[in-house]
């Protein structure tokens, strides 16, 4: 018994009784299911209710002949099998026939060992086909239920990959993905710490040389940033290496990261730096001083009678003035300094490179520019200022209490001053 041939159907398509009888016969005994018609008309009704694997047909046919039938079936599935019996061995219907690229023809009258062996290698690719798209609906089914995006691909065309991954890049398929895209690659944006390079090597040597929870790409969509973790595995097939990329959306997460590190380190009022932020920026120029015996300069800065201004005017406007007190700040200090809320109404400016004559200047001009602002467009406010250089034998605590010391001594000499310690 011929298994291929077990697994098929078929239409036979023959206006001759005897010979379709005959036939029919030969077909029923090979085949899963034998439809036959007597005609065109006939054949495309039962092509249309039975989907077979393999049409069979006669050329010259009443009402409708095999041709036109062929035509109108390659409408509807381009892929069909057909077969042509003719008598005709060298006519304009067989040139006809093979235009359409039907599957082949069988000169009558047909030899059954000739039809079974053309049909069983018809059918053995029919049901190879079969068996391989069930196997790609496998395949995709698994990928687009991972909650990852999954891409099968050599680097340079996309073999497979799950409907999420077109849907973030809005394609339909592989193919119209490699005519926007060319390849994989170029979709990795070049971004500082996320993996992108143009070709496959530096890209798998940069994936291999990064940690693996740094293994992140990401990819840009128009003013759409995303941040993506990657991982790849291979699989090697007969001659080429094929890699599964798996990539994750951590583009939430990363911006949440992003916020929680910005809320970390910067003052939720005023939105300058934050003491926290202070300590650690202190530490690194406090080390950086001594080691290099380069002047540091750092200055406390305090708001005066402030609490009069809130129990006067309210604390909605404290509140905006002390904003606008760290704006002016902040505008008006070179870029290498820091200035971050110390806490409540005061304020720490740290200043490299800077030694006490130069830090008492830059502190006499924050204090007269402060004296001059219309706060809330309305408001007037004096600073105290204290301001001390790094000594030699300096620790960080007796630099930080000379500060507090100058600024205390501002305030006792009766405020809106700058005093050097
Ligand atoms: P001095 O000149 O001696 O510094 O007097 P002062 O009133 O500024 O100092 P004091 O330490 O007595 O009061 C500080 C005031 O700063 C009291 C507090 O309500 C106010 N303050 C601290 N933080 C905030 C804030 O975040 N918003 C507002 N509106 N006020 C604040
Ligand atoms: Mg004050
Ligand atoms: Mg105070």
């Amino acid at each position: 018994m011929n298994s291929y041939l077990r697994q098929i159907s078929i239409l036979y398509v023959e206006d001759d009784e005897d010979v379709r009888e005959a036939y029919e016969k030969t077909l029923k005994r090979s085949c899963k299911h034998v439809f036959t018609a007597c005609d065109g008309v006939e054949g495309l009704k039962l092509y249309k209710q039975h989907k077979p694997d393999i049409v069979i047909s006669d050329i010259k046919m009443p009402h409708k002949n095999g041709i036109e039938m062929a035509k109108e079936i390659k409408e509807i599935d381009s892929e069909q099998s057909i077969l042509f019996t003719t008598a005709h061995t060298e006519s304009d219907f067989t040139l006809k026939a093979l235009d359409l690229q039907a599957d082949g023809y069988i000169t009558k009258p047909v030899e059954k060992k000739i039809l079974i062996a053309k049909l069983t290698s018809l059918a053995k690719n029919i049901i190879n086909e079969k068996e391989n798209r069930r196997k790609s609906q496998i395949l995709q089914g698994i990928l687009d239920n991972q909650s990852n995006m999954i891409i099968l691909t050599d680097f340079d065309k996309i073999e497979f990959a799950s409907k999420s991954f077109f849907e973030l890049m809005e394609v339909k398929d592989a193919v119209e993905f490699s005519e926007k895209y060319h390849d994989i690659l170029t979709i990795f944006a070049p971004q500082e710490e996320h993996i992108s390079a143009t070709t496959k090597e530096e890209f798998l040597l940069k994936y291999n040389n990064t940690p693996k929870d740094k293994r992140v790409v990401s990819i840009t969509k128009g003013t759409n940033q995303k941040t993506l973790y990657a991982s790849i595995d291979s699989i090697d097939m007969d001659e080429n290496r094929l890699y599964v990329i798996s990539l994750i959306d951590i583009t939430i997460l990363q911006q949440e990261k992003i916020k929680a590190q910005y809320n970390a380190s910067h003052d939720f009022l005023t939105g300058i730096y934050n003491r926290e932020k202070f300590s650690e920026v202190f530490d690194i120029e406090f080390l950086r001083s001594q080691r290099y015996q380069r002047p540091l300069s750092i200055a406390m800065l305090d708001i005066d009678h402030f609490k009069e201004v809130n129990d006067t005017y309210g604390h909605l406007i404290g509140d905006e003035i002390l904003k606008e007190l760290a704006s002016y700040c902040l505008l008006n200090i070179r870029k290498t300094d820091t200035i971050a809320r110390w806490g409540g109404e005061e304020f720490i400016l740290i200043m490299s490179e800077t030694d006490i004559e130069k830090s008492k200047e830059v502190c006499e001009t924050l204090r007269k520019g402060v004296s001059s602002i219309n706060f809330a467009n309305l408001y007037h406010i004096t600073v105290s200022i204290g301001v001390t250089q790094m000594r030699e034998d300096d620790t960080k605590n007796g630099f930080l209490k000379r500060v507090d010391e100058a600024l205390y001594k501002a305030k006792n000499e009766g405020r809106d001053k700058v005093v050097v310690n």
